[in-house]
C-alpha cells in the first residue's frame, strides 16, 4: 500500500497556540506526530513511501476561494512588514489574528493582522514563514493519493500535516489551512460518486462547510458532540445539508467517555449511509484523537478499537483514500494509526 509522505511538513512548526483560558502552549500539531507514524509504518512490510506530486493551483481553487488562498500565500510576508512598523515587543515570526469579525460583519481589512482574524475561526492556526508551503504540500499529498485510486489502487494513505478538516472554503481553524480531504474528494468526484467519512474526534466543520449545499459528495461525520467540544459552532445532529445538498450530510455525535462498543455502534450507522449511497470512492478523514489517552479528546477508544474500526470501514470494499487529520498522543499515535491503515493494506 502506498503511503504518500513528504518532509516539507517540517516547514510548518508554529511555536505556540492559544488554548482555552488564554493558555499559551506548545502547538499539539507538531512535526513529531509524523515521526511517530512514519516510525511505526517503517516496521510494517506493506507500507511503500512515495512523495506527493505537483497538481498546480486548480484543484485547490476548486475548494477554496482565491482571496483566501492568496492570503495564505502572501499573509506572512506582509505581516513581517507590518510587525516591523508596529515596533519593539512584537514577535514577527507568528501571524495570528486577535480580532474576529462579529456575525454578519462583512468589512474586509487590508492589514495582515486584520486578515489573519478575517480568515480564521480561532487561535489555533498561526501562520509562519513555511506554513503555506507545508499546507500546499499536504493538499498535494491528498491529491497524489486520489490519483493513485484513479490509477487503480484499492487504497492509499496520505500521511499529511498540517491537517485539513476544520478549514472551510475561506477560513482556517483548528490547525487546518487547506482542506486536504475535501480537495481530494472534489478531485475524485468528476470520476464517480464520492463519500467522505470523517472519524477524527472533532467535527469536520470545514468539510461540512465546503459540501453543505451540494449533493456531489456525501459527507458522514462521527465526532464528539460540539455542545461540549471544539469546533462548537457546527457538527450538530440536526445539520443535514441545505438546498440541493439536503440529506447529503450526516453528523453523528458522541458523549464524553464513549467506549469501543458505543463508538462502533455509531460508526455502523455512518457506514450504512455510505453503503446505501454506493459511492465509487471513499475518502476517510482519519484522526487518532478518538483514543482514550489523547490529550485533547475525551473519548475512550482503545488500540483494539482502532483495529476493529479499520476492519469495518475496509469491509465496505470501496476504493479508499485515507487522509491523516488529528491525533496527539505521541506514545500511541503510531500504533493506533497502523491499526486502521493496515486493515486496508491486508484487505486488498
Ligand atoms: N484544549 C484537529 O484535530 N482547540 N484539530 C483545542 C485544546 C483546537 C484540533 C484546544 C483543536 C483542533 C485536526
Ligand atoms: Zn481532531
Amino acid at each position: 500500500m502506498y503511503v504518500v509522505y513528504s518532509e516539507v511538513h517540517r516547514m510548518h512548526h508554529p511555536p505556540f497556540e492559544i488554548a482555552e483560558g488564554g493558555t499559551k502552549q506548545p502547538m499539539f500539531d507538531a512535526p513529531q506526530r509524523m515521526d511517530c507514524i512514519v516510525g511505526a509504518l517503517r516496521h510494517t512490510e506493506w507500507a511503500h513511501f512515495v512523495e506527493p506530486g505537483d497538481f498546480g493551483v486548480e484543484p485547490i481553487l476548486a475548494v477554496h476561494s482565491a482571496d483566501y488562498v492568496d492570503f495564505l500565500r502572501t499573509g506572512y510576508v506582509r505581516w513581517r512588514e507590518e510587525a516591523a512598523a508596529l515596533g519593539a515587543g512584537i514577535d514577527p515570526t507568528v501571524l495570528l489574528g486577535v480580532s474576529w469579525p462579529p456575525r454578519r460583519a462583512l468589512g474586509r481589512p487590508k492589514t495582515a493582522t486584520g486578515l489573519a482574524g478575517y480568515y480564521a475561526m480561532d487561535t489555533c492556526c498561526p501562520i509562519t514563514a513555511g506554513t503555506y508551503a507545508a499546507a500546499l504540500t499536504s493538499a498535494y499529498g491528498a491529491l497524489t493519493g486520489a490519483q493513485l485510486l484513479l490509477d487503480g489502487e484499492k487504497s492509499a494513505f496520505a500521511l499529511v500535516r498540517p491537517p485539513g478538516h476544520h478549514a472551510g472554503r475561506d477560513f482556517a481553524g483548528g490547525y487546518c489551512y487547506l482542506n486536504n480531504a475535501s480537495i481530494a474528494a472534489r478531485f475524485l468526484c468528476t470520476h464517480g460518486k464520492v463519500a467522505v467519512l470523517d472519524i477524527d474526534f472533532h467535527a469536520g466543520n470545514g468539510t461540512q462547510d465546503i459540501f453543505y449545499n451540494e449533493p456531489a459528495v456525501l459527507t458522514v461525520d462521527l465526532h464528539a458532540d460540539p455542545d461540549r467540544q471544539y469546533p462548537y459552532f457546527s457538527g450538530y445532529a440536526d445539520e443535514c445539508g441545505v438546498g440541493a445538498g439536503l440529506g447529503f450530510h450526516h453528523n453523528l455525535t458522541l458523549p464524553a467517555g464513549a467506549n469501543d462498543a458505543l463508538y462502533l455502534a455509531e460508526l455502523d450507522k455512518g457506514l450504512q449511509f455510505i453503503r446505501d449511497a454506493e459511492p465509487a470512492y471513499l475518502v476517510l478523514s482519519f484522526g487518532a484523537d478518538i483514543f482514550a489517552g489523547d490529550p485533547i479528546g475525551d473519548l475512550s477508544v482503545t488500540t483494539g478499537g482502532f483495529e476493529e474500526i479499520g476492519r469495518r470501514i475496509a469491509a465496505l470494499d470501496i476504493p479508499t483514500l485515507i487522509v491523516m487529520e488529528g491525533g496527539y498522543n505521541t506514545d500511541h499515535l503510531g500504533a493506533n494509526t497502523v491499526m486502521v491503515v493496515q486493515a486496508f493494506a491486508v484487505a486488498h
